[in-house]
């Protein structure tokens, strides 16, 4: 993607009422814009009081701070400048509106973060986090984006990066003899450092999936017989009112849906209609959109009433391969000890008292495998950094198979060559016009 030559204006703070409103512009005309409607511009980097005025007639539009950042160093890469007005919509409308007829063009969503990337001043694995760390929803997503934004995802990439290009040297320069290639490739310790690289991007592999999980959270389904208390303990782990709740069998036929945490963990928390055989067009809708949602949670919670012999067993259809966890609820009334119980590989609870509660957590977190979630390294990433990454360990493989079985060094190299493209498709140095507009058109305008 070429740099682009224009420049680009945009409200960099969120609509609405605030003390403050910042009008950024980025590009080769931002300090004549800024001159026009500011007058002298203040020093690089030192914010100057001044009164910003439309340029034909010199109405005053707003008076607050200006800032000056010179191409290169600055967000962009490119000239930025900012003006810090007050924050109310229909002011910086006008500011804003002053500065694109000044020959600014309106920014498109993620567009300043994307002149960064393509001006070299972040990769694209940082691109990425500026925007998951405007949307964490709790502190230690905001510490896995901050490592991300910092560079620790890229630049452990980068190091399996330089490796690579060390080995594709030396079995590329050992083509070009001919008559020694079989002993080059024969050296056994080529294999040694393809199995290290292999077991590098192992480690990446594994930490990617946890940023995954860290950044779009797990799903929840809590599925059962009617009335087992499926609602109770949607509101109980929320601690909030909000599914309703009556002895009446039947009562949830839409999916309810929560948002909670732990430890630092998103839940999405999932409240389905009890699933039974019934008559009742409406309630048979609730039971198959329950289906549905047990079809693509990561985990299942699945409710007994522990004063019923239960009957859902045979009507309940769970998908194979996602991890179920059996909870006999309503213990406060059948005196149960809560928690875990080993014999029958079920948790205790009451969706009513919390008792129990804490263990069926316990085991939702451990079933993610996120004891590390507090670990100072973690980063967020993304699922295209895992396909990206399993794409380079298949091709890896691929390269170390050829040079056991074949010894076949063009084919070798060609492998290991994709599979360096696939590696720095995570960082951005190969990417295409179609993720960036993907990755970007995500953003919020401004940023
Ligand atoms: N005593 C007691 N009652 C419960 C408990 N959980 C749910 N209930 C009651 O069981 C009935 C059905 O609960 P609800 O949450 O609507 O079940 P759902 O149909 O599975 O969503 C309601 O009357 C609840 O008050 C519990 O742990 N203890
Ligand atoms: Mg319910």
């Amino acid at each position: 993607m070429a740099i682009p030559a224009d420049t680009i204006a945009a409200i960099a703070t969120a609509p609405g009422r605030g003390g403050v409103g910042i009008v950024r512009i980025s590009g080769t005309k931002a300090k004549a814009i800024a001159q026009a409607i500011a007058g002298k511009l203040p020093p690089e980097r030192y914010a100057r009081h001044t009164t910003f005025r439309t340029p034909d007639n010199q109405e005053p539009i707003d008076d607050g701070l200006l800032i000056v950042f010179s191409a290169p160093h600055s967000y962009t890469g490119e000239d930025i400048i900012e003006l810090q007005g007050h924050g109310g919509s229909v002011v910086l409308d006008i500011l804003l509106k002053t500065c694109l007829n000044q020959g600014a063009r309106l920014a498109k969503p993620g567009e300043f973060t994307e002149r960064a990337f393509l001006n070299g001043r972040m990769d694209l694995t940082q691109a990425e986090a500026v925007a998951d760390l405007i949307d964490a929803s709790n502190t230690a997503a905001v510490r896995a984006a901050q490592n991300t934004l910092q560079g620790k995802f890229g630049q452990q990439v980068d190091q399996v990066v330089r490796g690579l290009i060390d080995l594709r040297i030396y079995i590329e320069s050992a083509l070009d003899f001919a008559e020694e290639e079989i002993d080059f490739l024969s050296d056994h310790r080529l294999i040694q450092q393809m199995q290290a690289l292999s077991q590098r991007i192992e480690t990446l592999l594994a930490d990617t999936q946890q940023g995954i999980l860290l950044r779009d959270g797990i799903k929840l389904a809590i599925v059962g017989a009617p009335n087992a208390g499926k609602s109770s303990l949607l509101n109980q782990m929320t601690g909030e009112d909000l599914a309703i709740v009556t002895p009446i069998p039947g009562t949830t036929r839409d999916v309810l849906r929560a948002a909670i945490h732990l430890d630092g963990l998103p839940i999405h928390l999932i409240d389905t209609a009890g699933i039974r055989d019934s008559e009742d067009p409406i309630e048979q809708e609730g039971i198959r959109r329950a289906r549905k949602e047990m079809e693509h949670a990561h985990i299942i919670l699945w409710l007994h009433d522990d004063q019923q012999d239960d009957d859902t067993a045979p009507v309940i259809h769970l998908p194979t391969g996602t991890p179920v966890l059996h909870i006999r609820n309503k213990i406060d009334l059948t005196g149960k000890t809560p928690g875990f119980n080993a014999e029958n590989k079920d948790y205790a609870i009451s969706a009513k008292t919390g008792e129990g509660i804490s263990s069926v957590k316990c085991a939702i977190k451990n079933l993610a495998g996120v004891s590390s979630v507090q670990d100072s390294g973690q980063f967020l990433a993304r699922r295209r950094h895992l396909d990206a990454l399993n794409e380079a360990m298949h091709e890896l493989q691929t390269a170390q198979k050829t040079l056991e079985t074949t010894q076949a060094g063009e084919l070798c190299a060609e492998s290991l060559r994709r599979t360096q493209i696939a590696l720095e498709g995570i960082t951005g140095r190969y990417t295409s016009d179609d993720l960036l507009g993907e990755i970007f058109g995500a953003f919020c305008i401004g940023k």
